[in-house]
C-alpha cells in the first residue's frame, strides 16, 4: 500500500500519511504528498485540504537515513512551497510530535490544529544541523524571532498549548477527534484569503531590537560551547528579519549544507542511532516475555540509594527503601523530599506531584518488607564482603522470580551473584551520580544472568528515562574502565612536566565540561586519604597535608575564590616539581598535542580491548556511555566514532610513538592494531 493516500470528505481532501514508525518524510512520502497536493489543486470540487498522519505521530522529520546519500526528487522544500502556494486552505492536523521537516510541513500549511498532547519542534540542532526546508525563515515570520530562537537553537519541542500561545498553532482540538475537527476547521476557512507564513511580516521584534541575538548568545553561551549548529541557527533566524524570504531561504540552505557535510553533524547523527541501538540486546528475542516490575526495593538511603529511588518514584513505581538505622533512613527520605521540593520550586513539578511521588515511598529497617518486591537494587558501601552479605540476606527474604541488582561501579557481579542461590536473577545496575539526574545506566550482564532478566532491565530503563547500555563483567565495566588509563596518563603527565591546568585545558578545549584535576578538586582530594599529614607518598597526600583538600576547603590543585572561580596555584606546581625530583623524574616541556594524544588515545585502546573481550556489544555503545556518563562531547560522536574520524592508524601510530611513556605493560589492543592496518573503522 502507498504510504500516502487521500480520501474525499465532500469538498475537503484529506491527505493521509502512513509511514511507520514515525512518518519520516522519506522520498516516497514526499512524492506522494506532491502528487496529492497537485491533485487537490487541479480538482475544482476540492475546496480545502487536511494533511494528517496515521500511527503514533505526525511527521517526525526528514528521513535521517537518507542523509549523506544522493538526493531524491522532490526535495522537501519544493513540496512545502507547493503546499503553501495553494489558494485553497491547507490545514495540518497534528498529533504526537511534529518535528523538524514535520514542523516545516506544518509551517507551510496555512493553518495548524493540534491535539492537546501534541508537541512541535525543530530538533535539527540535536543532529548538528539547522532546519533545511525553510523552517528558520517561516517560523520567525510566524511567531517572531524571540519565540523562534529557543526552538531553532535549543531544539526542544514545545507542547501544543505553548505553540498556540505563540501563534504556531491556530486551534487546539479534541484529543480523540482530530480528524473530524480538522476537517470542520478546514471547511470554516473555505473562501477566505489564505495566510502564508512566508509572507508574514513578523520577526519585527528581531528587527527592532537586534540585541536579542547577542543576549541569546550570552545567556546560552555555556550550553552551546563547542557546537557549530546553534550559531548557524541564530544567524538564520536573524537573516529572516533582514532579508527577503527567498534570500533568507538561500542563506538557510548555505548554512544547512555546510553543517550537513561537516564532521559535527555526522557525529551527532551517529549518536542518534547509537542511542537507539544501545537498547537492543544481541542474541535475545526482542519479544521475550518480561518480568513485571510493580514494586522496587532499594537498599541504602544514602546519596546513591536516594537518587536511584527517585527514578522509580517519578515513574510511578512504588519503592521500599531500607537502611540499618532510623536516623540514616530519616535523613535519606528527607533528602528525597527536599530534592523533589526544589524541583517543584523551579516549576518543573507541582506540589501534588511531589506528594504523589513521596506517597509511593515506604521507608523500612526490616529486610522482610522487601519480600514482595519484583526488583531489589543494592546501593551500599563498595565492599565485596558487605555486598555478599546483603545478597545472601536478599536471597533468603525476597520472593523467587524477583531480580536482584547491585549498583556496584567496579566489583565482580558474578562473585556477588554467587552469594545467592539464584545467580540467573542477579545483574548489575550501575547508576551514575546524581542518580536521579544522570541519564546513563550500565546494565551489567553476569555470566549467568537470564535473558528475560536482562531484557526486563533494559525495558525498565526506558520507563525510568535512562539511556541503558549492556556491559560485561570486568573491572570498571565500560565507563570507569576507560577512565582509568586517562587518569593514569594525567597523573604521569604532570609528573613529567605538563602543567596540571594545561592538562585540564586540553580536555576543556576538546569539549569536556571539566578536566581531571578540576574533577578531583570537586570530588575532594581526601577521598581514600590515610589522614596522616606526615606520610606523603603521592601528590594528593602532599596537597591534603597542606589542607588543600579540594573545592570544599577553598583550595586543592587550584585556588578558589568565594564564587568558586579557580586559579592555578604556583605552590601546587612547586609541590609537583619537587615530588617529581624526589622520584627521580626529570621534568620537560610537554606540548598540548602530546597531552591530548596521551589522554585520549589510551582510552580508545581500552575501548578496543572492551570490544575485543566482548564486554560491550558494539563500538557505538561505548560512545553512548562516554557521552552520557562522562561528558565526552557529543559533537565528536564519542571516543570510538572520534577515533574513526581521525583514523585508527593515527591512534595506533600515536600509541607507538608514546610507547616508552606508556610503559612496557601497556596492553595494546590487537583489534585496534588490525583495524588500523586494514584501514577499517569501529563504527
Ligand atoms: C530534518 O527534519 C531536517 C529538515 O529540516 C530538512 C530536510 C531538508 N528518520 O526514537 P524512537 C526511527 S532532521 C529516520 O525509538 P520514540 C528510529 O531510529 C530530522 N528514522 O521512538 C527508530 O528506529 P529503530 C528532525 C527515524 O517513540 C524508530 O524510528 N527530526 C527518524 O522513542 C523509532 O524511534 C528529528 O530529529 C527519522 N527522522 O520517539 C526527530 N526518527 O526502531 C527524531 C525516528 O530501528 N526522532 N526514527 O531503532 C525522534 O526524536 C524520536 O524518534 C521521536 C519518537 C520523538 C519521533
Amino acid at each position: 500500500m502507498s504510504v500516502i493516500t487521500a480520501e474525499r470528505q465532500d469538498d475537503v481532501l484529506v491527505i493521509i500519511s502512513n509511514n511507520p514508525p514515525v512518518n519520516a518524510l522519506g522520498a516516497a512520502v514526499r512524492q506522494g504528498l506532491k502528487a496529492e497536493i497537485e491533485e487537490a489543486l487541479g480538482d475544482d470540487a476540492v475546496k480545502a485540504v487536511v494533511i494528517r498522519c496515521e500511527g503514533r505521530t505526525f511527521f517526525a522529520g526528514a528521513d535521517i537515513t537518507e542523509f549523506g546519500k544522493p538526493p531524491v526528487e522532490p526535495g522537501l522544500g519544493e513540496v512545502i512551497d507547493l503546499i503553501e502556494a495553494s489558494d485553497k486552505p491547507v490545514v495540518a492536523a497534528i498529533h504526537g510530535t511534529a518535528l523538524g521537516g514535520g514542523c516545516e510541513v506544518a509551517l507551510g500549511c496555512h493553518y495548524r490544529v493540534a491535539v492537546p498532547s501534541a508537541k512541535i519542534g525543530l530538533p535539527e540542532v540535536k543532529l548538528g544541523l539547522i532546519p533545511g526546508a525553510a523552517g528558520t525563515q517561516r517560523l520567525p515570520r510566524l511567531v517572531g524571532a524571540e519565540a523562534a530562537l529557543p526552538m531553532v537553537v535549543g531544539g526542544d519541542p514545545v507542547p501544543a498549548k505553548h505553540a498556540e500561545a505563540i501563534g504556531l498553532v491556530d486551534k487546539i482540538v479534541g484529543e480523540d477527534s482530530l480528524a473530524a475537527d480538522a476537517i470542520a476547521f478546514a471547511r470554516e476557512q473555505i473562501g477566505k484569503p489564505v495566510p502564508r507564513s512566508s509572507e508574514g511580516t513578523a520577526n519585527e521584534d528581531g528587527v527592532k531590537n537586534p540585541a536579542i541575538f547577542d543576549e541569546f548568545r550570552a545567556k546560552n553561551g555555556r550550553k552551546l560551547r563547542g557546537f557549530e549548529a546553534p550559531e548557524a541557527g541564530i544567524q538564520a533566524v536573524k537573516a529572516a528579519g533582514e532579508m527577503s524570504f527567498a534570500d533568507g531561504v538561500a542563506k538557510e540552505r548555505e548554512l544547512f549544507m555546510k553543517l550537513m557535510t561537516g564532521t559535527q553533524s555526522a557525529a551527532m547523527r551517529h549518536y542518534f542511532f547509537a542511542e537507539r541501538a544501545a537498547n537492543k540486546i544481541e542474541g535475545i528475542d526482542k519479544d521475550i516475555p518480561l518480568i513485571p516490575i510493580n514494586k522496587v526495593g532499594v537498599i541504602g538511603a544514602g546519596t546513591m540509594g536516594g537518587g536511584i529511588s527517585m527514578n522509580f518514584l517519578s515513574a510511578g513505581i512504588p519503592v521500599t527503601i531500607l537502611e540499618m538505622e532510623q536516623e540514616a533512613l530519616d535523613r535519606g527520605t528527607g533528602t528525597i523530599r527536599k530534592n523533589y521540593e526544589r524541583t517543584a520550586k523551579r516549576g518543573r513539578m507541582t506540589e501534588d506531584q511531589v506528594e504523589a511521588a513521596m506517597g509511593l515511598l515506604t521507608p523500612t529497617l526490616d529486610y522482610a518488607d522487601l519480600a514482595d518486591c519484583d526488583l531489589v537494587i543494592e546501593a551500599v558501601f563498595e565492599n565485596m564482603d558487605v555486598k555478599k552479605q546483603v545478597f545472601g540476606k536478599l536471597d533468603e527474604v525476597v520472593k523467587q522470580g524477583a531480580i536482584l541488582a547491585s549498583n556496584t561501579s567496579y566489583l565482580n557481579v558474578d562473585e556477588i551473584a554467587a552469594a545467592t542461590s539464584r545467580p540467573e536473577y542477579v545483574l548489575g545496575l550501575h547508576f551514575f551520580s546524581p542518580a536521579n539526574i544522570m541519564k546513563l545506566l550500565e546494565v551489567v550482564r553476569g555470566e549467568k544472568t537470564a535473558d528475560d532478566v536482562l531484557a526486563t532491565a533494559m525495558a525498565l530503563s526506558k520507563k525510568i528515562r535512562k539511556i541503558a547500555v549492556v556491559a560485561g563483567v570486568c573491572d570498571g565495566f565500560i565507563g570507569n574502565r576507560m577512565l582509568s588509563p586517562r587518569q593514569q596518563q594525567a597523573n604521569a603527565l604532570i609528573m613529567e612536566g605538563a602543567k596540571y591546568w594545561e592538562v585540564d585545558e586540553v580536555l576543556l578545549d576538546f569539549g569536556f565540561p571539566m578536566g581531571p584535576f578540576q574533577m578531583s578538586d570537586l570530588a575532594g582530594l581526601d577521598i581514600g586519604w590515610h589522614r596522616d599529614p606526615s606520610r606523603v607518598e603521592s601528590i594528593r597526600d602532599a596537597l591534603c597535608a597542606l589542607d588543600r583538600r579540594g573545592q570544599k576547603t577553598g583550595a586543592g590543585f587550584y585556588d578558589y575564590d568565594e564564587a568558586r572561580n579557580r586559579t592555578p596555584s604556583d605552590e601546587v606546581q612547586t609541590i609537583i616539581s619537587e615530588f617529581a625530583e624526589k622520584q627521580g623524574v626529570v621534568q620537560r616541556d610537554i606540548s598540548r598535542e602530546e597531552i591530548k594524544e596521551r589522554l585520549l588515545y589510551p582510552m580508545v585502546n581500552e575501548g578496543a580491548l572492551i570490544l575485543e573481550e566482548g564486554m560491550a556489544q558494539r563500538a557505538s555503545d561505548i560512545d553512548v556511555v562516554w557521552i552520557n556518563g562522562y561528558g565526552w562531547p557529543v559533537y565528536t560522536g564519542g571516543p570510538m566514532f572520534w577515533a574513526d574520524t581521525i583514523g585508527l592508524k593515527t591512534i595506533a601510530d600515536g600509541l607507538e610513538k608514546h610507547a616508552d611513556r606508556l610503559g612496557p605493560d601497556f596492553p595494546f589492543s590487537q583489534l585496534l592494531k588490525d583495524k588500523a592496518e586494514k584501514g577499517e573503522r569501529f563504527n
